[in-house]
């Protein structure tokens, strides 16, 4: 199907479901691209007449998402339990496609929609489907369908700045400051940019970090070890809130010039949280966090699923009662390593060595 006939699609599967509200559920942590393209959504929605509530599971977690959140007043419903879903009739998903895990999906809401970008472990049930491997941010597609005639932005004296100044940063946080960018997500920017607020998207663009975020990228720092072209650092304990300095950090330790793969980890709530970030094709991170860290006793892996690419969790179970903090963190590093050393065996070296400098 071509690209015009997949805009006249969603436009004839919204227009024919107005008679229940919808509800766009946020995949995870709602970053920039899912809030941006949730937006667009929620304004198609409406023009063709349905009513529509962005809803998540998870909290905003990176302060410059929250700020994105605040500064462009983004109406958005944090739920905790599926049963809060009742009151939609339809679902439509952006930048994902399956459902938020964590929650049960009432039978009576019926997935209608779903635009993304990546990769799909099964290709989606749902009236209309539009997964695109060609962009790098879900922005991108819902531009591409304004620019070809679905509700194009400025047409018809709406504000639509908003939608316009989130699409926009979806994009260009999706892209890593466009240097990822394929010439549909430059076409999409291009297209969008003149419908933004420009200081706001100076404003959210700042990209700025709360304190503690800054002070736990700082302990990575002080805590890295560096084998060859990987390295792995520990940040201690963060926030729930702030558990993003943890892929942040690992992101950061990614840009020295001599190291490919970087491993974060850091103590959030009763669990280690760690993120593995590589620059290298031969390293695939669920691979390599597998074969690390293995799986828990229902055989179900602590990392490299779909949910979180990069990510593992390991919970502590009653060691998280333990009072004695910086014992904790001892005991949470050392078994890092240790597991770490299955892939990487000369950390078991450096595990030995900073025994013995605490003896
Ligand atoms: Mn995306």
């Amino acid at each position: 199907m071509g690209q015009v006939e997949k805009r006249q699609d969603l436009e004839r599967v919204l227009a024919s479901a107005t008679d229940k509200p919808h509800v766009i559920l946020l995949w995870g942590h709602p970053d920039p691209d899912a809030i941006g393209s949730a937006m667009a959504h929620k304004r198609l929605c409406e023009r063709l007449g349905a009513s529509a509530t962005i809803a998540h599971v998870l909290p905003v977690s990176r302060a410059e998402n929250r700020a994105l959140v605040k500064l462009l007043s983004v109406p958005m419903l944090r739920i905790s339990e599926g049963a809060e879903l009742e009151q939609f009739g339809y679902l439509s998903l952006v930048d994902a496609s399956a459902s938020e895990a964590s929650i049960r999906i009432p039978e009576s809401l019926k997935l209608l929609t779903v635009v993304d970008h990546h990769r799909p472990a099964a290709v989606p049930k749902a009236e209309f489907v539009d997964i695109r491997h060609d962009v790098c941010s879900t922005c991108t597609i819902y531009a591409d369908y304004a620019e070809r005639g679905l509700a194009p932005f400025g047409a018809d004296g709406n504000d639509d700045s908003a939608v316009a100044t989130a699409m926009f940063f979806g994009i260009q946080t999706n892209t890593d400051d466009f240097t990822l960018a394929t010439p549909a997500d430059y076409r999409a920017a291009a297209y969008i940019k003149p419908f933004c607020d420009a200081e706001t998207l100076s404003r959210v663009g700042r990209r700025t970090l709360t304190a503690e975020s800054m002070e736990a990228v700082g302990r990575a720092l002080s805590d890295l070890e560096v084998i060859r072209d990987f390295a792995i650092a520990g940040v201690g304990r963060v926030s729930a809130n702030n558990r993003d300095a943890i892929p942040m950090a690992a992101d950061f330790i990614l840009r020295r010039e001599d190291i490919d793969t970087a491993i974060v980890y850091g103590i959030v709530e009763d669990r280690i949280d760690g993120s593995l970030r590589t620059r290298r094709a031969s390293v695939d991170p669920a691979t390599f966090m597998q074969a690390a860290f293995g799986e828990d006793a229902s055989g179900r892996p602590y990392g490299g699923g779909r949910a979180d690419m990069g990510g593992f969790r390991i919970p502590l179970g009653m060691l998280g009662e333990c009072e004695d903090e910086e014992g904790l963190w001892r005991l949470v590093r050392q078994t890092v390593y240790k597991r770490v050393s299955r892939v990487v065996p000369e950390l078991e070296k450096k595990r030995g060595e900073q025994r013995s400098k605490s003896d």
